[in-house]
């Protein structure tokens, strides 16, 4: 059975722990940190201040050299801070060592701080210190795995607000409002022979829909709404050979990520690129040009397409306009068959340059497309020019509006996980039993119940009230030093 414990109940770490902070590899600064008791003791043992420290001050940035107390080498020259408990980021004594970003240097530091008592940090260690000592709730300790995770600018500012603490105040909102109906409900079970009414049902309605179902309802809304804030969103470039497909990708990455020739054929493989709209990133894939008698590589090549097409939130089907729609440009759709929905199309008009006046054209070559294919009828359309770069802004808005369905000009402030969605789906069922119980007057006792299950749901998204297993699950995937 699955032990249910309470933050408070968490048995706290007593222990020293460090880690490597920064990403090996090239860069300015790396930083080794260390949390727990012995932080004070470290500072002494392996910091060599450049001037003589008689009291260590915490928050106070010393400039030194990390030294080998084994051999008294000096290791690196460094800049040292101590930030004591409980003001720091796990409310312990903190030790951060600002060193040259060498792997070798760091590691080096690392295996001297670790020589005495102190461990390695585990993944996500220091933010679950910083949760179980109470300093931040889970659903910011959450927002910092995003924080480090966030590609895209709306994704980065999502996870602030969380770490902030907005999502958390609706959560409480919602769970005051539960409470409040606990609490008039538990007036019923005792004086059971007032009437409901006089307790004022009205007033437990209000509670459980105004302030219990619909935030609710408009968080789990903002999930499926906001899904692509968070995530991303990949979009797939098909088409016939030499259409202008790598040219497109190239265009809109503003980088000649994939070969460009007048030679039919020319990509062979997929390709990817990751763009960022309007704070959203977008993974860009060309794909091999599709002909209707594929060669054997041709033909793998069709199957990975058709693998990545089930997955693509949007397609751009890519037309050369200069030239007549071909049985090859209809093929291409053929070839995909049902790994495409047709409303993730977007047809492409490419070369818009090539043609005198091309908005007549495409139209009519839409009526020619939906002639062959009805359901391509209500598609989208747009003309570009991947050479001189005409309608590609109007390409990536009309490509977002469609990937944002709609709600690109008001993106939802807050965006629950999936595993805070699953949450409050759980709450937002009790919360309904709850209401349909009071509809039908069912008793007090049983309604409370309801309450009482939906209130968990509420503290497993804050952490309140949560198993020793999620909170593992939640911090194995933070990086190590986070
Ligand atoms: N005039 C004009 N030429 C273009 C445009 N886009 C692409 N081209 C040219 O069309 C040719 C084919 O372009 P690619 O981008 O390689 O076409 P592709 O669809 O990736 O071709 P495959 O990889 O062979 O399937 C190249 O010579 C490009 O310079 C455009 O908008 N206008
Ligand atoms: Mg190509």
């Amino acid at each position: 059975m699955v032990q249910k414990v309470t933050v408070h109940d968490i048995e706290r770490e007593e222990d020293t722990i460090a880690a490597i902070a920064t990403p090996m590899g090239s860069g300015g600064i790396g930083i080794v940190r260390v949390s727990g008791p012995l932080s004070t003791q470290l500072f002494r043992s392996i910091f060599r201040p450049a001037r003589p420290v008689r009291d260590i001050q915490s928050h106070r940035l010393y400039y030194g050299w990390v030294f080998d107390p084994h051999t008294d080498m000096v290791v690196d020259e460094v800049l040292a801070v101590l930030m004591k408990a409980p003001h720091s980021y796990t409310r312990e004594d903190v030790l951060e060592i600002q060193c040259h970003s060498g792997p070798a240097v760091l590691r080096r530091i690392l295996e001297i701080v670790i020589a005495g008592d102190v461990r390695l940090a585990e993944p996500g260690e220091f933010t679950k210190r910083a949760f179980l000592n109470g300093r931040i709730d889970l659903t910011q300790a959450e927002a910092v795995l995003d924080l480090s995770l966030a590609c895209g600018d709306a994704a980065g500012q999502m996870a602030i607000r969380q770490l902030q603490g907005q999502f958390s105040s609706r959560i409480h909102g919602i769970r005051d409002a539960l409470k409040e109906a606990m609490a008039t409900l538990e007036v019923a079970i005792d004086y059971p022979d007032e009437d409901l009414e006089i307790i004022s049902e009205s007033r437990l309605k209000e509670l459980l829909i105004t302030r219990g179902r619909d935030p609710l309802m408009g968080l789990i809304h903002a999930f499926e709404r906001g899904r692509i804030y968070r995530e991303g969103a990949e979009v797939l470039i098909i088409g016939r050979p030499n259409v202008g497909k790598s040219s497109l990708l190239n265009a809109l990455a503003c980088e000649d990520r994939a070969i460009v020739t007048s030679i039919p054929g020319t990509t062979r493989d997929i390709i990817e690129a990751d763009i960022e709209i309007e704070g959203i990133v977008v993974r860009l894939i060309d794909t091999a040009g599709i002909r209707s008698d594929p060669d054997l590589i041709e033909a793998i090549g069709i199957e990975r397409i058709r693998k990545k097409a089930r997955c693509a939130q949007a397609v751009l089907w890519v037309l050369d306009l200069s030239r007549p729609l071909s049985t090859e440009d209809l093929g291409v759709l053929e070839a995909l068959g049902d790994h495409i929905k047709k409303e993730k199309i977007l047809i492409v008009f490419n070369k818009i340059d090539k043609v005198p006046s091309w908005e007549p054209l495409a139209r009519e070559r839409v009526r020619e497309i939906c002639k062959c294919l009805s359901e391509m009828r209500d598609s989208t359309w747009i003309g570009i020019s991947a050479l001189t770069g005409e309608g590609l802004s109007t390409l990536s808005v009309t490509m977002l509006d469609r990937l944002s369905e709609g709600n690109l000009k008001e993106p939802p402030n807050l965006i629950p996980n999936l595993r805070q969605k699953e949450c409050l789906e759980t709450c937002l069922k009790a919360v309904d039993r709850a209401i349909d119980g009071l509809c039908h007057e069912v008793s007090p006792e049983l309604i409370s119940i309801d309450l009482r299950d939906a209130m968990s749901a509420l503290g497993t998204i804050t952490g309140d009230d949560i198993t020793d297993e999620v909170l593992d699950h939640i911090f194995s995937h933070f990086c190590l030093g986070k």
